[in-house]
């Protein structure tokens, strides 16, 4: 994959001074030699090149070149795509079976008018270098092979001229060191031919010299804690790094240093996770709210941190607030988001080309679209919809969510400092609705080819460099072509779309719901069309070989928002439907079966079964508990290797803990989501949080085109409340690649913004952030509150196309009079409540708040009161809420 990097820009930049400096070097070859023919060198280019006119494999030099040294080359062998080497314009260039084969461009004059090149190699005065590479070249070539200063005079070190053949044949060299370097470089000189050639190389090595430096992450006291904080009436655990097998003492210090509680470890072993040997410490006993305690247990003080549930009240908003900064088409407002203001991207100003009018890829299609809007991916300026469409789905549940579960608390307008707070809409709706017009703007118009499907992505041509703002990036997008998975997601959030913005804009939900009625016709009638695997220059693939389970989701969404046979037949008769969908790795955007199960499970809905539904999702939850209750750093996520964006996957696996204690009001289902929160925030084999702004020492160098102040300190760095992909066994990233070959999966992590495979932010990754951080601030201090004494009976009775009637029931359960009652509970969708008869009724939204009269404000223990309304129906189903709330309480 071809993927820029600071590193690959600079490269570039310097490929035009080296044009310069080539043609300065009049005939490199000879200025080259001339340095390493000096005796020091031992070894020299001359005898390299003659060597290599002599048949293939042949080995050059005569001194001790060590063949078993240190390997000084990165990804010589291209298996895992072919960063960090980097190439002039021009060149085509790509990985296929492990090996790097480029189309050579004809009609150059020089040698260095084409080039393939890898930097930052370090040379060491005086060694002696073993240099081999497997290559090929249709129709045969002569190539030319420097080692040498990366700046001008491009000081060669070893100059090697292969003749290379369609056959392929590998080729060693040797040379000496004349000089010590950081940066050497490693270039393939292949310009100066008339015709058009290919070229294919593998195992280019350079061995001998210094060891790599070992990066060694510095992980400070190996005591590991949540940084941020331990709910007071919460689960706290930590982790002990240490060599010992028997139990040590721990002590709890407050801020003022004195030992507040004490105990002894649990021995836990070696964990496969980070290979360390550890302990655990338990100590949930200890409750009293404050700031500043420590943990210290074999000679080691943890990080700071407090008790308390004040941060997660400011992250459930940080984590939302987000978005609008990831917004594209839309100025950012330095008045809404102090030190992130920028201009709107890509809204057809130059130098953008984009987002107003974009054409597609050359054959894909014959119309331009507006797709401007939506939120960018990621720290790349693409956007995609089968990404765009669970970051999108998550954040309405985590909206749909306050009007289904006991413990939530909506936040309402303005929570959010948006361009649209004030407008009588929750923010959290308005910034999902910014992402799903984008969506909307996707589908292909009615009467072109593929009317109703949608356009998997939008991006640019090529992969764009760091630091570039949105409104500064002049390369051309496109639209790539349609799939069934991108048409599925738009299916799907558009259902979800139609039932939860009928209270507030009832136009926009018709049009999401024809959207998503017409995406699930184009997808069924077209159900299998995929995103290409390769087609990934310029912008991620997201591709994704089996769309069962996007058609389960959209299928569960449209049944939940209409109530229609044809949706309920579907989602029965899906295997996904009973299919283990709990697996260790958990769900993301390619996996979003589980966001249907979810929301069967808990958005009141008449599917036949459905209680099955929501025990498969308490089974689940107890799969994510065990797997957490055995991982001595508490992580609901323990896979051999971690996946790209394994936070990710480790905060979804909460969320369907999360849902599973929703759904049962079962304590350990909670505390198992407040225990994978402490990995996220510092319990963990690196002693970080993940997210930017929480925690001693948290993630703030997150890869971003416009968040990139490592690189340019005018930038800002991410806001507060970012998370970071987290740890990735892949280490497909040159920086990876680099520092982290052979980690351990908790070890697979830098906070480096080149490491984009480890460190990026992404929109889909924020989204289970900001849903389970609203669940934990939802929790207050952690104390489990009593159900509501109380007990309510919903019944329509009566339903016609525009209007139902409906009589509730409420029973004093408890022991003692109720004097006066508010009862309240949320609408699916769009339906008003009308006339009422023996309570007085408000409406804001969907939430409905019923409210004694004078004569019927006593309820006597064991009693009940009955009151009715008539209501206006939306369109689509009308089931009967679930949670009903009495002076507060969730009632039982
Ligand atoms: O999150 C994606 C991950 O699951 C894939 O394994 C990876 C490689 O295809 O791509 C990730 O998505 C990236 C996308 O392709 C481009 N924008 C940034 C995304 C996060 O790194």
């Amino acid at each position: 994959m071809i993927r820029p990097s600071r590193q690959w820009a600079a490269s570039l930049a310097l490929t035009a001074a080296a044009t310069l400096a080539a043609s300065a070097l009049s005939a490199p070859a000879a200025r080259a030699s001339g340095t390493n023919t000096t005796p020091a060198s031992g070894a020299n280019t001359t005898s390299a090149s003659g060597t290599n006119t002599a048949p293939a494999t042949a080995r050059a030099a005569t001194s001790a070149a060590d063949p078993e040294g240190p390997e000084q080359i990165v990804n010589g062998t291209f298996d895992s795509g072919s960063d960090p080497w980097w190439h002039t314009d021009g060149i085509t260039f790509g990985t296929s079976g492990g090996r790097l084969c480029a189309d050579i461009p004809g009609g150059t004059v020089n040698p260095w008018d084409a080039i393939i090149g890898q930097n930052d190699i370090p040379l060491v005065k005086g060694e002696t270098y073993a240099f081999s590479l497997y290559g090929s070249a249709d129709p045969a070539k002569v190539g030319r092979v420097l080692v040498q200063l990366p700046v001008d005079p491009y000081t060669a070190y070893l100059t090697a001229n292969p003749e290379l053949t369609p056959d392929g044949a590998t080729y060693s060299y040797a040379f000496t060191s004349p000089v010590d370097l950081t940066n050497g470089q490693v270039v393939f000189q292949l310009g100066g031919s008339a015709t058009p050639w290919r070229l294919c190389v593998d195992d280019v090595s350079l061995k001998g010299g210094a060891e790599p430096d070992v990066y060694k992450p510095d992980t400070g006291p190996r005591v590991r804690v949540n940084q941020v904080a331990y709910l007071p009436k919460g689960p706290k655990n930590a982790t002990v790094v240490t060599e010992a097998t028997d139990a040590l003492p721990w002590e709890l210090k407050d801020a003022a240093g004195k030992v507040v509680a004490s105990g002894r470890t649990t021995p836990r072993g070696v964990d496969d996770s980070s290979g360390q040997n550890v302990h655990s410490i338990d100590f949930g006993s200890y409750s009293k709210a404050g700031a500043g305690y420590t943990l210290s247990a074999d000679g080691e003080t943890s990080r700071p941190f407090d008790i308390g549930a004040a941060a997660y009240e400011t992250l459930r908003s940080d984590a939302l607030k987000f978005y609008y900064p990831q917004r594209s088409g839309i100025e950012i407002l330095d008045t809404l988001r102090p030190g992130y203001a920028r201009p709107a991207g890509h809204v057809g100003v130059a130098p953008n080309q984009g987002d107003t009018n974009v054409p597609c890829q050359p054959g894909v299609c014959e119309y331009s679209l507006d797709v401007s809007g939506g939120w960018y991916d990621a720290g790349d300026h693409g956007k995609y919809v089968v990404n765009g469409g669970i970051s999108v789905a998550q954040l309405m549940s985590e909206f749909e969510r306050t009007k289904n579960a006991a413990t939530a608390r909506p936040m309402g307008d303005g929570a959010l400092a948006l361009p649209e707070s004030g407008n009588g809409v929750p923010d959290i709706l308005d910034e999902a609705r910014w992402e799903q017009e984008f969506l909307l703007k996707m589908q292909v118009p009615d009467g072109k080819p593929y009317a109703g499907m949608a356009h998997h992505k939008i991006h640019d041509e090529n992969w764009t460099g760091l630091p570039l703002l949105p409104h500064l990036d002049a390369q051309k997008r496109m639209l790539h072509p349609v799939t069934t998975a991108a048409t599925l997601n738009l299916a799907a959030t558009a259902a979800q779309a139609a039932r939860l913005f009928a209270p507030y804009d009832p136009a926009f939900a018709a049009k999401n719901l024809t959207a998503a009625r017409k995406a699930w016709a184009a997808a069924k009638a077209d159900p299998n069309r995929l995103a290409s695997p390769s087609d990934g220059t310029g912008g991620g693939t997201y591709d994704d070989a089996d769309v069962s389970d996007e058609f389960y989701w959209a299928a569960a969404e449209l049944y939940i928002t209409t109530g229609e046979k044809e949706f309920k037949d579907f989602v029965l008769a899906s295997p996904q439907h009973t299919a283990d969908i709990w697996g260790p790795r958990g769900f993301d955007w390619g996996h979003v079966a589980q966001l249907g199960r979810l929301d069967l499970a808990t958005v009141p809905n008449a599917l036949p079964g459905r209680d099955q539904v929501r025990r498969s999702v308490v089974e689940g939850a107890e799969k994510y508990l065990a797997t957490l209750a055995a991982h001595p750093y508490g992580v609901p996520y323990n896979p051999p290797a971690y996946d790209w964006g394994s936070n990710n996957l480790v905060l979804n696996n909460m969320v369907v803990m999360a849902a599973a204690y929703d759904l049962t009001g079962i304590r350990k289902y909670r505390d198992g989501v407040l225990q994978g929160l402490d990995y996220i925030f510092g319990r963990n084999a690196l002693n970080q949080s993940y997210v930017t702004g929480y925690g001693e020492v948290a993630s703030h160098n997150q890869h971003s085109r416009w968040y990139s102040h490592q690189l340019d300190t005018s930038l800002p760095n991410p806001p507060k409340g970012t998370l970071a992909g987290g740890p990735n066994s892949g280490v497909q990233d040159p920086v990876a690649q680099e520092k982290l070959q052979g980690c351990k999966p908790q070890f697979c992590y830098i906070d480096d913004i080149n490491s984009w495979a480890t460190n990026e932010l992404t929109i889909n990754w924020n989204s289970p952030l900001a849903w389970v951080s609203a669940f934990v601030a939802d929790q207050g201090d952690g104390t489990v509150k009593a159900p509501g004494k109380c007990h309510v009976t919903y019944a329509t009775h009566a339903q016609w196309p525009d209007g139902f009637t409906t009589q509730v029931t409420v029973k004093n359960t408890g022991a003692t009079t109720i004097d006066g009652w508010s009862l309240k509970w949320a609408f699916l969708g769009g339906q008003k409540a009308g006339q009422a008869w023996n309570a007085a009724l408000t409406q804001s939204g969907a939430t409905v708040t019923a409210k004694n009269l004078g004569y019927n404000a006593k309820i006597k223990p064991g009693q009940s009161i009955t009151f009715g309304f008539t209501g206006k129906s939306a369109p689509g189903a009308n089931p009967a809420p679930e949670l009903f709330t009495l002076n507060g309480a969730a009632c039982a």
